[in-house]
């Protein structure tokens, strides 16, 4: 456990790291410090408890969770502390992640989990470094900065688009 970071990346397995890796590589690019944990609610309550405090201590700006199946881990840890709560509900072997999705994104009203799609890990690392821009100018600038990159990709692709045709564009992506 490091002393200060940003943000907190927890995930309720290890099988869930090759999906959460990607909240990581998003913050490391913004130069946001953080750090990363394995723990589970139901499998090992106290360590996840007193992790949850530590979390509040610290004054860690934004969680953000991953979990898969009965994904009650988002819920419970923004339960416990006063900073945006960021829900990766992770693709399960027997409902595709639809049960994942459902259980963080349907939280009773009072406590809010900020929900992203099935998987979508790099969206919750670029909406952590949107909440962490709020009151840091150089992420906002690199958050500017990355959208700006993608309106010029998007309008790159077009432009071949219009000039060489749809065959040689899909040939070329070949
Ligand atoms: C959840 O159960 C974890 O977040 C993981 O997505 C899922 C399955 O865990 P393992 O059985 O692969 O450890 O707690």
């Amino acid at each position: 456990m490091k002393e200060n970071v940003d943000v907190a990346i927890i995930m309720g397995s290890d099988s869930d790291l090759s999906i959460m890796k990607d909240a990581a590589k998003f913050l490391e690019d913004m130069g946001i410090s953080y750090e990363m944990t394995i723990l589970s609610v139901h499998r090992c309550p106290d360590a996840a408890f007193d992790y949850a405090k530590s979390l509040k201590d610290r004054k860690v700006k934004v969680i953000i969770a991953g979990a898969g199946g009965a994904a009650h881990l988002p819920g419970v840890f923004a339960a416990q502390v006063p900073c945006p709560v960021i829900g990766v509900p992770i693709m399960s072997k027997t409902l595709n992640g639809v049960d994942s999705l459902y259980s963080i994104v349907q939280m009773p009203s009072g406590i809010p989990v900020a929900t992203v799609a099935i998987n979508g890990a790099k969206n919750a690392g670029i909406l952590a470094a949107t909440i962490i821009s709020t009151a840091n100018e150089e992420v906002y600038k690199k958050i500017c900065d990355y959208k700006a990159s993608m309106n010029t990709a998007v309008l790159d692709k077009n432009e071949k688009l219009q000039k060489i045709g749809y065959e040689a564009y899909l040939n070329d992506m070949k």
